[in-house]
């Protein structure tokens, strides 16, 4: 039974038990029908708790029927019948209560929540908005700026805020339901408190307006929002059950939207990540001690990270001085930590004196379950640190390199046991970007890579696997489709114009405003690591490298593609850029010509979907979800376009394949169709039927 209705004393326990997150699927939404119907027909039954088994109280609705035929009943038709109901309604919540969870709470007469609980309305970040009275109840229970916030932020409210401003009525420490039944017992016999009958608040439409106006500057381009912002204001100067039809109006058009396809396809394709073949039943290996070596931006963020996860930290440097000076490092960001409220003091305390500490000598990692390099880029270097770790570390420890680009083959073999070792590409910086690329090289033990995506998971990060090659997924499609943007500007394309195209398009930043923040020497760099392998018809972005050689380096100098100052912190246009660019073109006999936002958009996607078919094809990824996903939380990818090979299918392959076929008439070096994408397009195919099959 998925919901269960029992009778205890005078109260009626109607309990939903839809493992694992107790989502409202079709036989929940039956279920809850059959449930009412008995709490009705009995006459011993004076009042009524809903409950949750397992761990959380309901997540939602259920998100894997969405995009299929609606299936009766409603969840609003069942939120109504429990409203309805002439006997109080308790809802009982523990664990995170969500969306259509909510909404079901908002129903129910009653809401007690366990002092852990969260409560949220996290529709819009699926493109969809509270489709089951979310827009219309809640503003009545706790106002309209405190609704309006929880709908357009989907920010989940703990039970003490959710108290404070009239979401839940009681909140417990102890047996939830114990005091659940208790206050149904309090209840019984009196009228229900129905949320629907609570006076409207008064409509604030500046107080809309400006939330609208703020949402077109930090969410751009996302229907979702606006749409939920309309629906609270509209219902609220109806009477209710025309309010409850708006809602129901928008929210099914909020469901045809290629928005809420593609954020759906992120969540799914993010919980997807983990699951592999290679992976099934393979037990990971016990990870407690780790040791982190080099101290620089890369490694002290690696090792905040495991220290914020709870983990044993020992991190080498190359003498006792600059473990000293790495060890501050530390301490400054467990103090930010502690600022944005991440970390107690207390606990910062006891990390320092007992979970962390930073030395010179490598004899003390003999005891890690885990070690990760991040030192300096270079093969010879790595070689040198892994014939050392070979020597120190125990049997059985994992042996990791954070290198981004570098033959993970290669760096196996300077041990004598290249089944121990792996790549974890952490990102930048590496105690907050929740990306990790797990690198598998040709004698990795599964267990290894078990134990890459287990540590991912503790350190609450989105693991994907990834083979070996120059730059794995994310940073080997990258260079690609970076080319296609300086290509563009040789030809006559302004830096401006491509961040602007590439921003409305949704990317958090354009690339060339990215360089500025990375450092134009860590572009300079991998050109001159490259250039032995360059193909005489590569084309060299020599403008970035005079911008070089001029010491504009970025952000870090005040002046790379953007001017930064005072008066400007966040960058402004450089005038002189265009003569550097026009004398570069003239240098390379280049007539430059004109572009429009379009093809910039065209080109640059074109790039990006082409190589990211060449990753599939070639293994690199085990699937194009794996490449969305990547580039959804490393690259600044837009969430609300799902990612570029979902993209891709949504836009249609043919349309892609034509692009790219008109472009190699001008380039047909660069512009060459990865047999993937053009097969798919030639077949009527998509990339998403290549989500399913597993991997060799
Ligand atoms: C909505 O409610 C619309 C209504 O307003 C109107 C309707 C008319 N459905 O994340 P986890 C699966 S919109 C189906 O790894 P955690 C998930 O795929 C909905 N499946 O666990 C995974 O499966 P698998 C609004 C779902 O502990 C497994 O459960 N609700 C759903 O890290 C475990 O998930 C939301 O947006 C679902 N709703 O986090 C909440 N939720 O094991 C979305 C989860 O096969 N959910 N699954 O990979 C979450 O935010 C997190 O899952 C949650 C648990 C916090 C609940």
């Amino acid at each position: 039974m998925i919901v269960d209705y029992q009778r205890e004393g005078v109260i009626g326990v109607i309990t939903i038990d839809n493992p694992p997150v107790n989502a409202i699927s079709q036989g929940v939404r039956a279920g809850l029908m059959d449930a009412l119907a008995a709490l009705n027909a009995d006459a011993g039954a004076q009042a009524a708790v809903i409950l949750c088994a397992g761990r959380t109280w309901v997540a939602g609705a259920d998100i894997a029927e969405f995009g299929k035929p609606p299936m009766m009943p409603h969840l609003p038709d069942v939120i109504d019948r429990i409203e309805a109901s002439a006997k109080p309604v308790v809802a009982a919540i523990h664990g995170t209560a969500l969306g259509g969870g909510l909404e079901i709470a908002l129903g129910a007469h009653a809401r007690i929540a366990a002092h852990d609980a969260r409560l949220g309305l996290p529709e819009v970040t699926l493109g969809l908005m509270p489709g089951a009275g979310g827009t219309q109840r809640l503003p009545r229970l706790v106002g309209l700026a405190a609704s309006l916030d929880m709908i357009t932020s989907a920010r989940q409210v703990g039970a003490a805020e959710a108290l404070k401003i009239g979401l839940v009525d009681r909140i417990v420490t102890g047996d939830l339901t114990r005091a659940a039944m208790q206050f149904a017992r309090e209840l019984a016999g009196q009228q229900p408190r129905r949320t629907s009958e609570i006076a409207a608040p008064t409509v604030d439409a500046a107080l809309a307006d400006s939330i609208k106006a703020s949402l077109t500057a930090t969410a751009p381009g996302q229907v979702a929002r606006p749409r939920a912002v309309d629906a609270v204001i509209e219902g609220l100067s109806l009477p209710f059950d025309q309010g409850m039809a708006q809602e129901r109006a928008k929210f099914m058009e909020l469901m045809d939207t290629p928005q809420r396809a593609a954020l759906i396809h992120a969540f799914f394709a993010e919980r997807a990540v983990t699951n592999l073949p290679d992976l099934k039943g393979v037990p990971a290996r016990t990870v407690d001690r780790i040791g982190v070596i080099g101290g620089g931006t890369m490694g002290a963020g690696i090792a905040v990270s495991a220290l914020l996860a709870d983990l044993d930290v020992t991190l080498v440097e190359r003498d006792a001085e600059a473990a000293e000076r790495a060890a501050a490092g530390i301490g400054r960001m467990l103090e930010a930590s502690v600022g944005r409220g991440k970390l107690t003091p207390d606990r910062r305390d006891a990390i320092l004196s007992e979970s962390f500490r930073a030395v010179g000598d490598y004899e003390a990692l003999s005891d890690a379950d885990l070690i990760v390099e991040a030192v300096f880029e270079k093969m010879e270097v790595k070689e040198q640190v892994f014939a050392r770790l070979d020597a120190v570390a125990r049997p059985g420890a994992v042996l990791a390199t954070n290198t981004s680009y570098l033959d993970v083959n290669r760096i196996a073999q300077a041990t004598g046991r290249p089944q121990d070792v792996i790549g974890l590409h952490f990102f930048s910086p590496a105690h907050v970007m929740r990306l990790l690329e797990v690198v598998v090289a040709d004698r990795t033990a599964p267990d290894v890579v078990a134990t890459g995506f287990a540590l991912a998971r503790k350190l609450k990060k989105i693991a994907v696997r990834a083979g070996v090659c120059d730059g794995f997924i994310g940073n080997r499609m990258l260079a690609h489709y970076r080319a296609a943007a300086d290509a563009m500007v040789l030809d006559g394309a302004s830096p401006y114009q491509i961040d602007r195209a590439l921003t409305e398009f949704g990317f958090a930043m354009g690339p060339y405003a990215v360089s500025d923040l990375a450092g134009l020497d860590i572009g300079y760099l991998t050109r001159q690591r490259m250039a032995a392998d360059r193909h005489p018809r590569d084309r060299v972005p020599v403008f970035a490298d005079r911008l070089y050689e001029l010491g504009r380096l970025g952000r870090k100098t005040g002046r790379g593609y953007y001017i930064y100052d005072d008066k400007d912190p966040k960058g402004r246009e450089d005038p002189e850029l265009a003569g550097l660019l026009d004398q570069v073109r003239a240098d390379l006999g280049i007539a430059p010509r004109d572009f429009d936002d379009a093809e910039i958009v065209a080109r640059y996607m074109a790039a990006m979907v082409n190589e990211g078919a060449r990753v599939v094809g070639d293994g690199i990824a085990a699937r194009p979800l794996d490449v969305d996903v990547v580039l959804l939380n490393g690259y600044g990818f837009p969430r609300w376009r799902g990612g570029p090979m979902h993209w891709a299918d949504a836009q249609g392959l043919p349309g892609i394949a034509d692009d790219i076929e008109r472009f190699s008439r001008q380039d047909d070096h660069f512009w060459r169709i990865a047999p993937l994408l053009r097969d798919l397009a030639a077949k009527g195919g998509r990339f998403g039927d290549l989500n399913q099959r597993s991997v060799a």
